[in-house]
């Protein structure tokens, strides 16, 4: 089980699925020329020795591809989702330690400054640098520590804007303390272990603490350290911290960005983050990491993060669920459902239930019965064909909830989403399923060597 940053790397490593790049690489657009190129080859995560401008080296598109993401996860395919829902259910509070690696080098003041580290540019109409997969962590009095995945755009050596808007929590706290007048303490955790890495991605509810469910799902504490400059609280293991605060009345513009429904998000006017302090371990790696058209570390954490809660909230409604698997290039936003329906009308239940999942919000969802495999293209085509009369099983529900990176919505946050029943008939008689006898237990020779 991969504990921290360093030993994912390894674990990915031992399974020849981490190369290093050693040649030197530029921070403008290399490195997620490299990152683009190795997602759209499923190809391994790529470790930037050296990136121009930096004596830290980086790593790349680790969240790349799911397979990598199942294994940080400790876990395989068909199990993950119980393991995700049983850590959610059986969080475990963090350790507070009084040290940690994330302390072995701290740099203060002057010492202190973005410059450091090899942040990034990615797509080509990106307004200059991002860190991408910043863990964004921040404390309030009632909603306790929350720990995001927010961009931050670089405008400085002591200054960076950030995208996080409510309902977003850290979008939630920051609004609250700015209407008081006061800054939000913050700090950006870099290269932690998977566990948090996903937590940090998923949607709870505003009262969760990320850390219990990495603790979950790790079956232990995980160790946190306090900041330098602050009380918030960071994974004692992060490869590098950066520590500051979110500027009350401060905005500055930011953007655009290419965001993860695959184009360019628009700039405004954004909140900025002061840096007060970097703190990080010997021989630190920066974790890069790439969003833009799909397929990218940003897809993957998404539907992995979605799976399991929409799964979860449809079993309530229909015990036989098979599957639930985000299409892969929707980011998250068409689902596929397998279920054994019990009662007429069933699969529309479970429709309206996916549509409806907080914050996660389906775009399109299509339901099919558990004798088709929903991760093989084929099969969902096939029933979405030849069990489906659109005129009857297609839904079309206007002014919904709607995602606000997405272009094709008539104005942002509002949008028609879509639900295709892809079941037979309930209880009606229906063409048989053709099959061959014999066909499964039919041995094939293993070609001959030439
Ligand atoms: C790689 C990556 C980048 C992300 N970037 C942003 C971002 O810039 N702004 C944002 O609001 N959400 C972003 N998200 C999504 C949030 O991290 C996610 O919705 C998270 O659950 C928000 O935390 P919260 O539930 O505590 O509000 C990103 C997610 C990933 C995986
Ligand atoms: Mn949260």
């Amino acid at each position: 089980m991969p504990t921290d940053f360093r030993s994912f790397l390894r674990l990915l490593e031992d399974k020849n699925d981490l190369v290093h790049v050693t040649r030197e690489v530029s921070p403008d657009f290399e490195v997620a020329a490299g990152m683009r190129r190795t997602s759209d080859l499923k190809g391994p995560a790529l470790w930037f020795d050296h990136v121009t401008g930096s004596g830290i080296p980086a790593v790349g598109a680790v969240y790349g591809v799911r397979r990598r993401a199942i294994w940080g996860f400790d876990t395989t395919d068909a199990e993950y989702p119980d393991k995700f829902m049983n850590g959610l259910r059986n969080p475990i509070a963090p350790q507070v330690v009084e040290d940690g690696p994330c302390k072995e080098v701290v740099l203060l003041g002057d010492d202190a400054d973005f410059g450091l580290l090899p942040i990034c540019s990615h797509n080509r109409l990106d307004n200059g640098r991002f860190i991408t997969m910043g863990l964004t962590i921040a404390a309030h009095p009632e909603f306790g520590t929350n720990v995001s995945i927010s961009r931050m755009q670089i405008h400085d050596g002591k200054h960076a804007g950030i995208l996080s808007v409510p309902p977003q929590h850290l979008g939630v706290y920051f609004q609250e303390f700015e209407a008081r007048g006061e800054s939000l303490p913050m700090a950006v955790a870099l290269g932690v272990d998977p566990y948090t890495t996903m937590a940090s991605g998923f949607k709870g509810n505003i009262y969760l603490d990320e850390y219990t469910i990495a603790g979950g799902w790790m079956g232990r504490p995980l160790d946190v350290v306090k900041c330098e400059t602050s009380d918030v609280l960071v994974p004692a293991e992060s490869e590098i911290v950066i520590e500051g605060e979110l500027v009350a009345g401060e905005r500055r513009l930011e953007g655009p960005f290419g965001e993860v429904p695959g184009y360019y998000s628009p700039a405004g006017q954004r909140p900025v983050f002061r840096l007060k302090a970097i703190t990080h371990r010997q021989n630190p790696v920066y974790l890069a990491g790439l969003t833009g058209r799909p397929q990218t570390d940003n897809h993957v954490i998404r539907d992995l993060t979605y799976e399991p809660i929409i799964r979860d909230r449809i079993r309530q409604l229909c015990p036989g669920v098979r599957d639930v698997y985000a299409i892969e290039g929707s980011a998250g936003k068409h689902i596929a459902v397998s279920i054994k329906p019990t009662f007429a009308s069933q699969a529309r239940d479970v429709m309206m239930a996916a549509l409806t999942t907080e914050r996660i919000r389906p775009k399109l969802v299509v339901v099919v019965e558990d004798d088709i495999d929903v991760r093989d293209p084929a099969q969902l085509q096939w029933a979405m064909t030849f069990r489906v009369q659109a005129d009857r099983d297609v839904l079309i529900i206007p002014g919904m909830v709607g995602q606000a990176l997405d272009p094709s919505t008539p104005k942002p946050g509002v949008g028609t989403v879509m639900a295709i029943d892809a079941t037979r008939p309930y209880g009606e008689p229906f063409w048989e399923v053709t099959d061959v006898p014999g066909a499964e237990s039919f041995e094939i020779p293993l070609p001959a060597r030439s």
